[in-house]
Parts: C-alpha cells; structure tokens; sequence
C-alpha cells in the first residue's frame, strides 16, 4: 500500500497514533477532527497515501465520497444539524495542513458563524469521543 512515514494520516492508518476512529472498511478511514470546526466534525480519508484531489486514482476518491455519504447520513440522524457542508482543501493557498487526501464532514448550525478557513484550535477529548459513540450507533 501507498504510505509516507512522514505523514500524520498514515500514521493514523498504521495505528502508529490514537485516533477516534468512527469507521473503516478496506480501502477508507473515518475519524473525528481533532481541532473541530463543530460538534461531530469527522475527517474521510483513503487509506492510501495520495497528496491531494490532483494526486489521487479517481477510482479511491469514488471509493472515499462513498464513505464520506455513509458517514454524513450518520451525523445528520445523530445530530440534526441545519446542514452539513463537505470540504476539502488541495495546496497551502486552499489551507490544506495535512498533506494526504482528506474530506471534511462538517455539520453546520444556523448561527454558528463558522467561516471557510474555521482554524485550528483543540477540541475537548471526552466530548469528540462522545459525539462518535453516538454517530456510531447511526452507522
Ligand atoms: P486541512 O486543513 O483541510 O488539511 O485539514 C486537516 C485537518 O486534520 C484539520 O482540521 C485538523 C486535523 N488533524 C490534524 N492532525 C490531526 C491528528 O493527529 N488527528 C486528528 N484526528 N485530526 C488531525
């Protein structure tokens, strides 16, 4: 399999650093934000390594949007959120910070004032792993 020992996600796919794993299957990866933009903030990735929409075999993205469909079904029964955006970021100019394909799912409140680039600040541990057991029983 495609990997980089330098990145972060890969890392996360090895089981190398802890996450709050929300979902896997063969070829994908859903777990939660650990700088949420909102409660139930997940990242979809493939397990491949792939830099970006540019890099990645159209094929693995198919693969990736299935999940990322999979898991925003789960987070709308779960939360009820006024909606739901999915982002993903290609180059420094984008404000993409982790270097391996990556979809934000990001459900959205009417009055939560959240801009495009949200930035990065560290969510409460105990509250992204309570929000994933919930999304999880939505699976
Ligand atoms: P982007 O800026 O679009 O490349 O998004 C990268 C996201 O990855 C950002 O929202 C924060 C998140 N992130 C960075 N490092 C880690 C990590 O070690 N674990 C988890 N769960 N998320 C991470």
């Amino acid at each position: 399999m495609r990997t980089d020992s330098n990145c972060i996600f890969c890392k996360i796919v090895a089981g190398e650093i802890p996450c709050v794993k929300l979902y896997e299957d063969e070829l994908t990866m859903a777990f939660m934000d650990i700088n949420p933009g909102n409660e139930g903030h997940t990242l979809v990735i493939p397990k491949e390594h792939w830099e970006d929409v540019h890099a990645i075999p159209s094929d693995l993205i198919g693969s990736t949007v299935k999940t990322v469909k999979k898991i925003a079904t789960a987070v709308e029964e779960t939360l009820n959120p006024d909606g739901i955006n999915l982002v993903q970021a290609n180059g420094k100019g984008a404000a993409q910070s982790v270097f391996h394909f990556h979809m934000h799912i990001l459900p959205r409140r009417m009055d939560d004032e959240l801009k495009m680039n949200w930035g990065l600040r560290p969510g409460d541990m105990d509250a992204i792993k309570e929000v994933c057991e919930r999304i999880k029983k939505n699976l």
